[in-house]
């Protein structure tokens, strides 16, 4: 148990640094075991005061401290665990410190560590000061000059900035100098040493100022960077023109490491990425990933501006950055890959991440006030409801305003670290509005609940909607206040022909009905036949819609709503009721029929693209369903979701036989969204074949994934394989891994496939792999293949009623927590849902948490989690 518990940190005890650090030197002399590393600080009093001054530094070796030249001598300064404290400083000085560190010690990987024998740092949230004393707070902006020296077998020496001076130096080694001119808070610096190959491109700016593009990779791996490098200059392309926006170095390099904790980082003019986010070939990687690669180097690209340029106050502010820069990256991928498709994966991603979040014990504000490890916070809801955020503040102030108020935001804020408020007061100016009553979005967790009610007056042509909303209690927030939000409607006739109508005396066929003060009441006119109305289109807003509209409107809106998020979501909101109805042991035989037929019509329909369609045929997951209906028994749930699933196998088999012979590739493999479409749609077939495993099935299977040219077929063979069981997928699966164990990241794939199998024996087989000589614990993306895949993508399997599922989940996480905090806190999450389970599953999740809670000597990340869990 700990002794003590930790000491929260409060927004409101937020004071600006006591001294402001202009310009560093920082010197690195590299060796795995002892770097020595030597600082220059040239500081400054900020503000008339009298206080010490207080540098981080954790984990470091001292070796000497001078002030202006002269020795400090142990009374004229202290250092502990966590600060280098100077009484008496003058109010402008030099200070020089050295410091010796062991990077390949470094299991948290923060700070500087090595990965593949290469030296890399990741330096946010609180890294820095694992490197060297420092105000390691992102107010203090400085300009760095950084010399590397090394042992030459660390061929490649870089940092942020632009290459000064680089050359030889006796004894095998060499060295390098950078300067990076622009202001950075510590938690953007960069170094990375090592063997790498360089895949090198260029693109020319708005302005016409030429820039080096280079992404350095694991020798023999440049080929493979090839993708990544076309998504920048894409990337590069689009802020130019959707934002104004342009690269301000004349060099911008990316990094791909293997040991990563998160995805990747937006260092300035070097960022850092975890290898899965960036290397990509057909064979070894899934559409998925091609997906990914594309938005996460638009991500990292896009913090240039919003998180580099301009950055957070605090930590606090992390939103500020985050949402940001999501809400970027989502509007680059919407205009790369189609908007609704793009829109209804960016919310299934909500609902699966962040909504838990906001609906459990760990549910926090997209600005929280407190936090004991600011790591922690790097959560769906700052990420992905911060983005939500924005994009509800550009529908309602207008897509004009917005733009005005990003300039605005850039030209005020250029060069400084600011605030949530300062960045809403710019879109203030720019429309003329009053946001107060926005800010709340900032300030209050909880999914809203929103209630549309309907009156058509056929004599007088006229519909009356009449809205509000409602948002249960989050822990430390029992009373709401109502949100400004805005629903999305519009109107269809029961032939699915869309209904025009008039708002304020102007005829629209489209709608946003503005919730001010938590209601709303509307009286569309010219409403000529009896309406289904389609509310929330394009998901306007991140709440759960509740209506009184009957499953026949849905069905109408499932064929022909022109807002195809809806269309996509009046099929998810007809399979949802009708599982939950199964699970809840009332289920609606005719109802299962009768969506396996609409369905079926929608998968017809010659005008959808195939990608559209593929979302259209996977049916909402055990845990939306789980979140849906409490208390949930998973085991109905799973039983009920498998039963549907047959249903439309057995109902579908010919069109689905259709798909998977007709959307066979033609020619080369293409990554672009179109083809990716089509073999979406080709393994969402097969995938709901093997719910209706028959020998012609797994025959299909096997062909499948015989004649897999790439890895996405590959993978969906081997699904589908798996959902099916037996020897087939036993020989597949032994086949796959012979073939790819010598490629880290698709073995990756083979322990994640593995922990998603929903069958008998699958918790078995991922204990037994945490045993096999190719698990690495220390490897964050090895030990999340297992384990988090394990616990947050098999519900059937992790909620196993022995409880043998979460106790594998807590030994893992206690394991884990002594070699990376901050990767073992976020596998905390799957057992934070305990409330909403039957108690007899809810009891034994509890149990988990309260026996990591009790263990000697855990980390504040996981104590943190596990308690607001428990809480
Ligand atoms: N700023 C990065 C995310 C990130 C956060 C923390 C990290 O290490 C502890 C690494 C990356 C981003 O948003 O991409
Ligand atoms: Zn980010």
């Amino acid at each position: 148990m700990r002794t003590e518990t930790p000491q929260a940190i409060r927004l409101s005890d937020y004071r600006p640094p006591a001294y402001l650090i202009d310009e560093v030197e920082l010197h690195f002399d590299l060796s795995p075991n002892a770097t020595r590393v030597k600082a220059r600080l040239d500081i400054r009093r900020n503000g008339d005061h009298a206080e010490p001054l207080v540098l981080n530094g954790e984990r470091l070796k001292p070796v000497s401290v001078a002030l202006n030249g002269r020795a400090l001598g142990e009374g004229e300064r202290t250092v502990d665990d966590e600060f280098l404290t100077i009484p008496n400083v003058p109010d402008v000085f030099t200070l020089e410190t050295e410091v010796e560190i062991d990077p390949q010690a470094n299991t948290h990987l923060e700070g500087l560590y090595m990965s593949g024998g290469r030296f890399c740092t990741q330096c946010e949230a609180e890294g820095f000061r694992k490197i060297t004393w420092f105000p390691d707070r992102p107010d203090v902006l400085t300009r760095f000059t950084v010399r590397i020296e090394a042992d030459r077998k660390f061929q490649h020496l870089l940092s942020n900035g632009n290459l000064l001076e680089a050359g030889e130096l006796p004894g095998g080694r060499h060295y390098a100098v950078w300067n990076d001119p622009f202001p950075k808070p510590c938690y953007l610096f960069a170094l990375v040493a090592g063997e790498l190959d360089v895949l090198e491109d260029s693109i020319t700016t708005m302005s016409g100022r030429k820039v080096e593009l280079k992404i350095y990779v694991d020798p023999g791996m440049a080929p493979r960077a090839a993708y990544a490098m076309d998504a920048l200059k894409r990337s590069m392309k689009w802020d130019e023109e959707a934002f104004g926006r342009e690269y301000d170095l004349d060099l911008f390099m990316i990094v791909a490491v293997r040991d990563f904790n998160f995805g990747a980082m937006e260092n300035k003019g070097l960022n850092i990425f975890n290898s899965s986010l960036l290397l990509a070939d057909p064979a070894t990687a899934t559409d998925l990933d091609y997906e990914r690669i594309e938005s996460v180097v638009a991500h990292e690209y896009f913090h240039n501006w919003t998180g580099d340029r301009i950055t957070c106050r605090d930590w606090f502010q992390l939103c500020l950055k985050e949402g940001l820069t999501v809400f970027r990256d989502q509007s680059f991928s919407a205009d790369m890959r189609g908007e609704a498709v793009q829109r209804i994966k960016d919310v299934k991603q909500l609902r699966a991440r962040q909504f838990p979040e906001d609906q459990g014990p760990l549910a926090h504000p997209v600005r929280p006030s407190s936090y004991l490890k600011i790591d922690n916070f790097y959560t769906a809801t700052i990420y992905e409801k911060g983005a939500e955020v924005i994009r509800m503040l550009k529908t309602l102030i207008g897509a004009q305003a917005f733009r005005a108020g990003m300039d605005l935001y850039f030209e005020r804020w250029d060069g400084h670290a600011t605030t949530v408020e300062e960045f809403i007061r710019c879109f203030e100016e720019s429309s003329g509005q009053d946001l107060s009553d926005f800010f709340a979005w900032y300030e209050q967790a909880g999914t809203p609940k929103v209630t549309v009610k309907r009156r058509y007056d056929e004599a007088a042509r006229t519909l009356e909607l009449e809205l509000s909303q409602e948002t249960p209690p989050t822990p430390g927030q029992p009373n709401k206040r109502p949100l400004p939000l805005p629903v999305a409607v519009g109107l269809l006739d029961a032939e699915g022909r869309t209904l025009a109508f008039e708002r304020d005396g102007q005829a629209m066929d489209e709608t946003v009905i503005v919730l001010k003060d938590g209601a709303a009441k509307v009286t569309l006119h010219g409403v000529d036949r009896p309406p289904v109305v389609s509310a929330l289109r394009g998901f306007s807003a991140p709440v759960t819609l509740i209506t009184d509209a009957e499953p026949k409107d849905r069905y109408v809106l499932l064929a022909s709503d022109p807002d195809l998020f809806n269309r996509w979501e009046a099929g998810q909101g007809l399979a949802r009721d009708l599982m939950l109805a199964r699970a809840g042991g009332a289920p609606n035989e005719v109802g299962e029929e009768r969506f396996a037929e609409a369905v079926g019509r929608a998968l017809t329909d010659q005008a959808a693209e195939p990608a559209f369609k593929a979302l259209l045929l996977a049916l909402p997951s055990e845990q939306e369903l789980a979140l849906a209906r409490q208390p949930a028994d998973p085991a109905a749930i799973h039983e009920a979701r498998e039963t549907l699933r047959t249903r439309l196998a057995l109902h579908l088999d010919e069109e689905l036989r259709r798909l998977h012979t007709g959307l066979q590739q033609l020619g080369e493999f293409s990554p672009d969204a179109v083809s990716a479409g089509r073999r979406a749609l080709r393994n969402a077939a097969l995938d709901l074949m093997a719910a209706n495993p028959r020998s012609e099935v797994v025959e299909l299977a096997r062909g499948h994934y015989e004649a897999a040219s790439n890895m996405t077929d590959a993978i969906g063979g081997l699904s589908a394989l798996m959902l099916i069981g037996g020897q087939a997928f036993e020989d597949a699966l032994a086949h796959f891994y012979d073939r790819w164990k010598d490629e880290p990241l698709v073995v990756d794939k083979w322990f994640a496939l593995q922990a998603r199998d929903p069958g008998d024996g699958a918790l078995g087989r991922v204990l037994g792999l945490t045993a096999h000589p190719a698990f690495d614990p220390k490897n964050p993306n090895r030990l999340r293949a297992l384990v988090s895949t394990f616990a947050s993508m098999n519900p059937s399997r992790f909620h196993d009623p022995s409880g043998a599922g979460y106790r594998f989940l807590a030994d893992q996480i206690l394991a884990v927590d002594a070699i990376n905090p901050s990767v073992a806190a976020r596998l905390v999450e799957p057992l934070g849902g305990w409330r909403r389970y039957r108690p007899e599953y809810g009891e034994l999740m509890k149990a988990e948490l309260q026996r990591i809670v009790g263990t000697e000597g855990l980390s504040k990340n996981v104590y943190e989690l596990a308690s607001k869990a428990l809480a």
